[in-house]
């Protein structure tokens, strides 16, 4: 793929079907989705259906929910897919490295009836760590630098595998944006330029009342947003979308080009998207609160925390590959962090003891945080977690199986920062 700029190598990277990013998935709202992973790599993978409330033997979680498939292998993916939303799929066997190489794409379950825009585009925002001398991605995925401090970064930042995607639209033509951060890290603020937009749905799920965008919007690694935006600029002036860049300057994400007027007037603010089924959360006040602090990294470290079953100390979890552990357990432990009867409400307050953020994801089954006065946010799957603060979160356990809670920064979650919860 060029991923770099022209006059830049080529680089060579591992695919879904030969792009980066792999396929966009379209699938309806209440259909089955079937595929075979054929695994033409030279090491086992398995594939993840990001957001999906799945039937936990699909979930694609190599060592919990599958065995990896090995190279020359296939495995058949077959699920249900209730929910409209903007989903994505990746590696979930050695994920920093491989969704870094490119194995990712975007999962659009549509509804019946699709809200009143005249285009759906799918922006997938990523970043590629790569030598400008061999076009080849920087070879050190488990870096331990990167891995126990904020992760890996990219050197350059791009939307749907182009780090100069761009896009026409004319004067006043209604915009359906799904955006999916697909990086291993970085977590992407972004605006809107000569682009009048109100923020629709979050993970998939629809938010019950549009909100306007008005401010930076942030978007954490694995997390969804889909956008309506009318084109307001003129014709021949700049739009798009923005992100802040490293050096705190406003950069262009994907431009987009206003070439001739749709209608004379933009539209009023849009409908809310129809809500999925079942997604109440209910009797959160009486709830059993679960204790997660999130610990480790660099500047704190860990006493010790428990790894393959036994108690290390801070040197011995370093010596480990280990900087990380959620509730004193670095990775999967044996036992899961928490047994959940079907149908029950679980809260789990996670508090971050590091001085760094991170994106937490549940598998299986979406969320609201609960603040402090007990007022529930929107749902989600992948909540960011700031350095000494606490966010709750609750759900109905309402999908069997074992669900991977973990850290959204793939170098974390490989370094400690993986729990898992079992429905039973
Ligand atoms: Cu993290």
């Amino acid at each position: 793929m060029q991923l770099a700029p022209d006059g830049y190598p080529a680089t060579p990277v591992w695919s879904y079907d030969g792009t980066i990013p792999g396929p966009v998935i379209r699938a309806a709202q209440g259909s089955r989705l079937q595929r075979r992973l054929v695994n033409t790599l030279e090491v086992p993978t398995s594939v993840h259906w990001h957001g999906i409330r799945i039937d936990n033997a699909m979930d694609g979680v190599a060592g919990l929910t599958q065995n990896a498939v090995p190279p020359g292998e296939s495995f058949d993916y077959a699920f249900d897919l209730p929910d409209a939303g903007t989903y994505w799929y990746h590696a979930h066997t050695n994920s920093m490295e491989q969704v870094a190489r490119g194995l990712s794409g975007a999962l659009i379950i549509e509804e019946a009836t699709p809200p009143d825009v005249d285009r759906d585009e799918v922006l997938m925002i990523d970043d590629w760590l790569l030598d400008p001398d061999t076009g080849l991605f920087v070879d050190d995925f488990a870096a331990p630098m990167t891995r126990s401090h904020g992760g890996q970064i990219g050197n350059l930042v791009g939307v749907n595998g182009r780090y100069d995607y761009s896009l026409s639209a004319r004067q006043n033509e209604r915009l359906r944006l799904r955006l999916i951060n697909s990086a291993n890290a970085q977590i992407f603020g972004l605006k809107l330029e000569g682009l009048t937009g109100w923020t629709v749905a979050l993970d998939g799920m629809p938010l019950d009342t549009p909100e306007p965008v008005t401010d930076t919007l942030v978007l954490a690694p694995a997390q969804r947003m889909d956008l309506i935006v009318d084109i307001t600029a003129e014709e021949g002036e700049t739009a798009g979308l923005l992100f802040a860049a490293a050096d705190d300057t406003w950069r262009v994400l994907a431009e987009v080009s206003v070439e001739g007027r749709a209608a004379s007037v933009p539209r009023g603010a849009p409908q809310p998207l129809p809500r999925n089924p079942r997604m109440e959360v209910v009797g959160v006040d009486t709830a059993p609160v679960l204790e997660m602090p999130l610990q480790g990294g660099a500047m704190r470290g860990l006493e010790s925390a428990a790894f393959n079953g036994q108690k290390l100390t801070w040197q011995e979890l370093v010596q480990q590959g280990q900087f990380w552990a959620l509730a004193g357990q670095a990775g999967l432990g044996e036992a899961p962090f928490a047994t959940l009867s079907r149908g029950e409400t679980a809260r789990i307050r996670m508090t971050n003891d590091t001085i760094f953020p991170h994106a937490m994801h549940l598998h299986g089954m979406h969320f609201r945080t609960r603040k402090e006065d007990g007022s529930l946010g929107p749902l989600r799957d992948t909540v960011l977690v700031m350095p000494n603060e606490m966010t709750e979160i609750a759900f109905v356990a309402d999908n069997l199986g074992k669900w991977l809670l973990h850290c959204h920064m793939l170098g974390h979650a490989a370094s400690g920062m993986t729990n898992w919860i079992m429905v039973a």
